[in-house]
């Protein structure tokens, strides 16, 4: 009885740690995502407010420390060298993007040696859309991913050294993940991630879950690519960032449609009011702050006056306020690129991030 409740205890935090990981295969439309990913694909099964939802994540193996045998599909991992723990990255996606969307990086870090964990958050991608039915918070986010790190028993004593790396929304993700988990994660990495300012406080007028909810479903690729094109890259198109817009516009079109915008719009919300702003100086992992100067991203901008649209999203200052708040924190600061330098210019962002985790 003792042994039953102590199980149950347990359980409670973190997803069990037996036989919830579901390697596939799966059909390619999976949960209202029909984009193909390159990367094999696997679920975790998990229970969350009462939920059965499913995870869907990427999983690269390290390169450099595998062999491969005859038969491609076997991977043996080599020896781990006694008290040296194996080196993992977990990489946090946007609002706009998907685990997917990390695929350059995931495989930079895995000729530097890292296993690599790319989640599909719940509610976005090819993860369940449990709709209005789950509370969104980035401490929900946080444990769900926790709870993922747990399954794959990357948490732990004899665990793993976790590099956090997160872009946008997953920079704001991964800063509260920081701060839930600082044990568990070595190194944290932020690349134009949002909640960089207090948004209600600087004075965006506070939405109805309605009026986000309206924005949501009117969202198609025609106004995904012009708020991009004008937010996220200085004006400018390529085809590098279209493949990221039509991926998300026929999530918003797809077979999940209506659950996908009932999340987006909580995440809108979860965004406002669950700053982590104020905690930056609580982050305890040494931090590489990328930034892209010539981003204007700031939730709320649309909708706010033209007094506060003014003084919102200029990365050319928020970069250099956030870097003085955190303990140990790089800045590197990209002259001329956007929200997403690691979409705009690949090879310089992880030559940057490479050499950092080398130091
Ligand atoms: C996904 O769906 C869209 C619209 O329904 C379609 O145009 C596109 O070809 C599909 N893509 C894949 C990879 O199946
Ligand atoms: C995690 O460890 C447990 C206990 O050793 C094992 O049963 C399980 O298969 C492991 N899970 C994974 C995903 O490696
Ligand atoms: C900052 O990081 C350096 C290098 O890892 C380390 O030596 C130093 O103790 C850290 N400082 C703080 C305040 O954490
Ligand atoms: C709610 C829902 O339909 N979830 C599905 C997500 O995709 C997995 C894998 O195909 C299914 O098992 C779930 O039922």
């Amino acid at each position: 009885m003792q042994l039953l409740a102590l199980l149950l205890a347990t359980s409670a935090f973190t997803a069990s740690a037996t036989s919830n990981i579901d390697n596939g295969p799966f059909q390619s439309d999976l949960n209202g995502s029909n984009f193909t990913y390159g990367q094999p694909l696997k679920l975790l099964r998990f229970h969350s407010q009462g939920l059965p939802l499913e995870m869907a994540f990427i999983d690269l193996p390290p390169i450099a420390d595998t062999v491969t045998t005859s038969e491609p599909q076997h991977v043996r991992y080599t020896r781990k060298k006694p008290g040296h723990k194996p080196k993992t990255a977990l990489l946090l996606h946007g609002k706009n993007f998907c685990s997917v969307t990390w695929s350059a990086t995931g495989y930079a870090l895995q000729q530097a040696g890292y296993r690599v964990i790319i989640p599909d958050q719940i509610g976005f991608c090819k993860s369940s859309k449990p709709g209005a039915n789950y509370q969104y918070s980035l401490h929900q986010l946080a444990l769900n991913t926790h709870s993922l790190l747990s399954a794959l028993n990357l948490t732990g004593p004899g665990g793993s050294d976790v590099t956090v790396v997160g872009h946008s929304l997953g920079g704001m993700l991964a800063t509260r993940f920081s701060l839930l988990y600082p044990e568990l994660v070595s190194r944290l990495v932020l690349v134009n991630p949002i909640g960089l300012e207090p948004y209600l406080e600087v004075g965006v007028p506070y939405p109805d879950l309605s009026a986000t909810l309206r924005t949501e479903q009117a969202s198609n690729y025609q106004s995904i690519r012009e708020y991009e094109q004008s937010t996220y890259y200085l004006g400018a198109w390529a085809r590098e960032y279209d493949v990221w817009a039509v991926m998300l516009a026929q999530i918003y079109s797809g077979s999940e449609a209506q659950k996908f915008s009932e999340g987006q719009a909580r995440v809108v919300d979860m965004v406002l009011t669950q700053p982590v702003y104020y905690e930056f100086p609580r982050v305890q992992p040494n931090t590489l702050l990328i930034i892209g100067t010539k981003d204007t991203t700031a939730i709320g901008k649309q909708w706010s006056p033209p007094s506060v649209q003014e003084r919102l999203g200029k990365y050319e200052n928020l970069g250099k306020e956030t870097a003085k708040k955190i303990a140990n924190c790089t800045l590197v600061e990209f002259e001329g690129l956007g929200h997403a330098p690691q979409i705009q210019a690949p090879h310089r962002f992880h030559e940057t991030l490479l050499e950092w985790l080398r130091t």
